[in-house]
C-alpha cells in the first residue's frame, strides 16, 4: 500500500531559530506508524509563499499538520503576535491545496477552539502529536466521526468548534524519536543548541502559566535509556550542546536523577553539554551534583520573584530560604545558573519590586533575567482573574490589547495598577549599573531580554557561541567587561 504524505510545516520565523522538535517528534511518529511525513520549513525559507507553493506542488500531500509553537513573544516591550503571520500560512497552504489543515503544538493547545476560529484551519490536535493525529487521520480516511478521536478540535455540521479531552501517551511506548526530519545541523549552527524532552506535562499552580493546560497535569516520563538514545542521535549529526524542552527538569527529581545517571552510564557527558529549566523545589546538592555530572552546566530557575507574599500570589511554594539553598546547592556542585523573574504580577508594588531585587543582589545568581509585565494567557488562573474583574478594556491593570481581544489571543499583559506601564523605566533604573540582570533597557533595543528577533545573540552565534542564551549573554558581557 502506498504510504501517504502528510506535509508537515513549521511556521515559527522567530530569531535566533530554535529548531521545531515537536514536528519532529510528530514526524516520528507518523513515519513509525506507516504515513510518509515530509517537513517544510519556513524558518529558512527566502520566500516563505514560494516555499509552501514547491512543498505542496513536490509533495502532493493527503494532509498537512502546521505547528503553532508561539502564540506571540511573551514580552511586554515587543508583543510580537506571530499567530497573525501562522493565520497566513495556514491560509495560504489551504488555497495551495485541498487536503485538510491541522494544527497543534504548545500555542495551539493554550486556546485550541479560538485558534482553530482565528487561523480558520480545518482541524487541531490539542496536547501530543503522537499516535493522536495518526489516529485523525485514519479517522478522516475512513470517512468516520472525527469528533470521537482523543485530542482532536474539529468542526460539526452546524460550524461549531468542537475539542475532546487529550489522551496522553504513555511516553516510554513511544520509539526514541529519529530526528532526522529537521535540518538540526544548521539550526545547531544558526541557533546554537538543540533541544530534547525527558518527560511532559506539568503538575505546579503558577497562576500565569499555560503549559499545565496545554501540555497536562499529569508527569509523563520517558524512558532514560530512550532520552540517551536521542543525546547519541545528535551527537551523530555534530550537535553537542542542548536546551532541554521539559517545563521543568526536576518534577519528578526521581526520573531526574535516573536520567542523569543513565547519561553518565552511557558515557554521554564527556561529549555533550546541556541546559535546562528547573524548578527551585524540590532541589537539592544531590540532584545537583548529579546533574553536573551528567553534563548539565547551567539552570534556568523560573523563581519568578524573591519576595514572599508576591511570591504566594503567583502560586509558587517556596521562599527566599529556598532560594539561597538552590544557589548554595548549585555552586557546590559547579553549575552556573539564573533566576528568571516575573514582575508586575497582582499586588505588585514598587517596594516589593525593590525587595527582590535587593534579595537577587544578594544572593548573586550568575545571571537575573527581568520579565516586566505578566502575559495574560488563555486558560490560566489569571485569566479567570482579569475576566472577573469586568471589561478587558477598563482594567487598569491591563496593557497591550485591551479592546476586541476577548479571547486573550493578541498579546494583553498584567500590570499591577500600582506600578502601572512605567514598570520598564522603573526596573530599569534598579538595575542598569549591574550587568548581571537581563532587562530591557528603554533606550537601547539591542540590550533586552527578548529572544524573539535577538541579533546580538544571532550575530554572536553565527561567530560560534554556543549554549543556552542567557549563557551566551552572560559570556559576551564577561568578555566585553570583565
Ligand atoms: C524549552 C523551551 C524554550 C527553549 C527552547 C530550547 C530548544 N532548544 O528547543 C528556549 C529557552 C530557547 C525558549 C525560547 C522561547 N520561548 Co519557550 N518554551 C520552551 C518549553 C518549555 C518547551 C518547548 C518544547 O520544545 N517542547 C517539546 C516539544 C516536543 O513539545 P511541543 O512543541 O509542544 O510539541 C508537541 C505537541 O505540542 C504537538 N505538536 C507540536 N507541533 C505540532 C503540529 C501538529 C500538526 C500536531 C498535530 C501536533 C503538534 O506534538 C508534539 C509532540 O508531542 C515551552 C513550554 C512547554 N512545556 O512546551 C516554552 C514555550 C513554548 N516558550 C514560550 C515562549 C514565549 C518563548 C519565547 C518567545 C520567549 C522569548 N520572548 O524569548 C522564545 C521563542 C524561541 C523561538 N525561537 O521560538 C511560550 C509560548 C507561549 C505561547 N503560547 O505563545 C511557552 C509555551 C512557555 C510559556 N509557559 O509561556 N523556549
Amino acid at each position: 500500500m502506498q504510504r501517504k504524505t502528510i506535509l508537515l510545516v513549521n511556521p515559527n520565523f522567530m530569531r535566533p531559530p530554535i529548531g521545531p522538535i515537536g514536528l519532529e517528534y510528530v514526524a516520528s511518529d507518523l513515519a513509525w506508524r506507516g504515513f510518509d511525513p515530509v517537513l517544510c520549513d519556513l524558518a529558512f525559507a527566502a520566500d516563505w509563499r514560494l516555499a509552501l507553493a514547491d512543498a505542496v506542488e513536490q509533495t502532493k500531500p493527503a494532509a498537512i499538520g502546521v505547528s503553532v509553537r508561539n502564540i506571540d513573544d511573551a514580552y511586554f516591550a515587543s508583543q510580537d503576535f506571530v499567530l497573525e503571520t501562522t493565520a497566513a500560512v495556514v491560509q495560504e497552504v489551504a488555497a495551495l491545496s485541498n487536503a485538510p489543515v491541522v494544527l497543534g503544538g504548545v500555542g495551539f493547545s493554550t486556546a485550541p477552539h479560538d485558534i482553530l476560529e482565528y487561523t480558520g484551519a480545518d482541524h487541531g490536535i490539542v496536547g501530543e502529536g503522537e499516535t493522536a493525529f495518526a489516529a485523525l487521520l485514519d479517522c478522516l480516511e475512513a470517512g468516520g466521526d472525527a469528533s470521537k478521536v482523543p485530542g482532536a478540535v474539529v468542526r460539526t455540521a452546524a460550524g461549531r468548534v468542537v475539542v475532546m479531552p487529550a489522551s496522553p501517551s504513555r511516553l516510554d511506548t513511544l520509539p526514541t524519536p529519529s530526528r532526522t526530519f529537521a535540518a538540526n545541523p544548521r539550526y545547531f549552527e544558526e541557533g546554537g543548541q538543540s533541544g530534547i524532552e525527558t518527560k511532559r506535562g506539568c503538575n505546579r499552580t503558577c497562576i500565569y502559566c499555560p503549559e499545565p493546560y496545554a501540555k497536562g497535569r499529569t508527569l509523563r516520563l520517558r524512558s532514560p535509556e530512550s532520552v540517551a538514545d536521542e543525546f547519541a542521535t545528535l551527537l551523530d549529526q555534530g550537535i553537542d550542546v542542548a536546551h532541554l524542552c521539559d517545563s521543568e527538569f526536576n518534577l519528578p527529581t526521581d526520573h531526574a536523577r535516573e536520567v542523569c545517571d543513565t547519561l553518565v552510564r552511557r558515557g554521554i557527558p564527556s561529549r555533550f553539554r546541556w541546559y535546562t529549566y528547573a524548578c527551585p523545589r524540590p532541589f537539592d546538592t544531590d540532584l545537583a551534583e548529579r546533574m553536573a555530572r551528567a553534563g548539565c552546566v547551567g539552570v534556568d530557575f523560573g523563581v519568578d520573584h524573591g519576595d514572599p507574599e508576591m511570591l504566594r500570589r503567583l502560586g509558587r511554594d517556596y521562599g527566599p530560604g529556598q532560594l539561597r539553598s538552590v544557589a548554595r546547592a548549585c555552586r557546590k556542585a559547579g553549575l552556573i545558573f539564573m533566576f528568571d523573574l516575573l514582575l508586575g504580577g497582582p499586588g505588585e508594588t514598587h517596594d516589593s519590586i525593590r525587595r527582590c531585587i535587593d534579595l537577587m543582589r544578594e544572593i548573586g545568581p550568575d545571571r537575573v533575567g527581568l520579565s516586566c509585565g505578566v502575559r495574560v494567557y488563555p486558560n490560566t488562573p489569571l485569566a479567570r482573574m482579569v475576566r472577573g474583574q469586568g471589561p478587558l478594556a477598563a482594567n487598569p491593570n491591563l496593557h497591550g490589547a485591551t479592546a476586541d481581544n476577548e479571547t486573550l489571543l493578541k498579546p494583553i499583559f498584567f500590570v499591577d495598577k500600582a506600578i502601572d506601564a512605567d514598570i520598564h523605566e522603573f526596573v530599569w533604573s534598579l538595575v542598569k549599573d549591574d550587568r548581571r540582570f537581563l532587562a530591557a533597557d528603554p533606550t537601547d533595543k539591542d540590550r533586552n531580554y527578548n529572544y524573539n528577533d535577538n541579533s546580538v545573540l544571532a550575530n554572536a552565534i553565527r561567530a560560534g557561541a554556543r549554549g543556552a542564551y542567557w549563557d551566551i549573554l552572560r559570556r559576551l558581557d564577561d568578555a566585553s567587561f570583565g
